[in-house]
């Protein structure tokens, strides 16, 4: 499939229906000199665009609706506006996002609109208790709302093994636990305020279990270990939670009976595609269901210049994911 969005670099694309439409809040990449790390550093956003469609099959136009949010917007904000996320609750639009804050020290804010490409206001400091990167917001049906997220290395999930509020400087950069019997460390989870705009409980850690152990996966299995990027969809009311495995570039998913989990891990949904990163969103619309990626196709392999994609996702009957129409 072609890139959807060609005229900029759009990457980490979350896609949600509103008002009939699919509306994708991405990354918006750009160049730079920074030298490509492990700590991320080359991603180094400063605005972010929203973008909707009409049609998936086939692809209709897709709409840029401009700036909808900038650094220099967003007064707790130093640099990196990493993957953003967006909600929709009782008649309000939320654009929550990933950045440093002064210290350097990744945390989450959330911008207010009355429409869906926006414009947003941001709250004038993080979220209180949010730290690390990648949100992902699920409404569940029953009007609840939870916040996903955490990203390894650069993401800085590995800075929090001693808690919620312990930044441990010396974890950062490319490190996570290793070694024997050492566990993954586990996406993170808080319910939100009514008024989507706190954490309404502590942060809790997710466990992603091995099927044939039902046991935590282990740190050392990094083909399966949660590493960024988490997306929580429900199907055939199982939770569905999703994610990318980092340095082996699988999107990966778990299901699970609580939006808390544990995830029993399922396997896998995109194999590795051009380019380090790999971020996703899932999405149904029109009865199908679309699996929202990225890839560097178009900057012919530059890591930081991603362009956003599209692939139909399928389940069989036992709800597994698959990428192949069930006969
Ligand atoms: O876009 C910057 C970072 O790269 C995201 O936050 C990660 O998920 C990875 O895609």
């Amino acid at each position: 499939m072609a890139p959807l969005i060609t005229h900029l670099y759009t990457a980490d694309p979350s896609a949600h229906v509103f008002e009939g439409k699919v509306y994708i809040y991405p990354s918006h990449d750009r160049e730079t000199d920074i030298q490509f790390n492990d700590n991320g550093d080359q991603y180094d956003m400063a605005d972010y665009h929203v973008f909707s469609t009409d049609s998936l099959d086939p692809v209709a136009p897709v709409t840029d609706h401009g700036v909808v949010l900038k650094t220099e917007d967003i007064p707790w904000v130093s640099k990196q506006l990493w993957a953003p996320d967006a909600a929709f609750k009782d008649g309000k639009y939320y654009l929550y996002f990933p950045a440093r804050d002064k210290e350097g020290i990744f945390r989450i804010g959330v911008a207010v609109g009355d429409r869906p490409e926006g414009p947003f206001k941001p709250d004038p400091e993080p979220i209180k208790g949010s730290y690390s990167i990648d949100p992902a917001t699920f409404v569940d049906e029953d009007g609840q709302a939870y916040m996903y997220f955490g990203g390894l290395w650069g993401g800085q999930l590995q800075c929090y093994q001693k808690g919620n509020d312990i930044f441990e400087a010396e974890w950062q950069g490319p490190k996570e636990p290793s070694g024997e019997g050492a566990r993954a460390l586990g996406p993170r989870v808080a319910k939100m305020t009514d008024d989507m705009r706190q954490f309404a409980t502590e942060v809790k850690e997710i466990q992603i279990l091995a099927p044939e152990t039902g046991e935590p996966i282990a740190a050392d299995d990094h083909d399966r270990r949660f590493f960024e990027a988490a997306w929580m969809h429900k199907y055939n009311g199982k939770y569905y939670f999703s994610y990318s495995t980092g340095d082996t570039h699988y999107l990966a998913y778990g299901v699970g009976d609580s939006p808390y989990g544990p995830f029993t891990y399922g396997g896998r949904i995109l194999e590795p595609v051009l380019g380090w990163t790999t971020h996703h969103s899932i999405v149904e619309f029109k009865g199908r269901w679309w699996l929202f990626h990225h890839d560097c196709e178009l900057s012919k392999g530059v890591n930081h210049l991603r362009s956003v994609k599209i692939k139909e996702i399928f389940y069989d009957k036992d709800g597994k994911i698959v990428t192949e129409k069930p006969e």
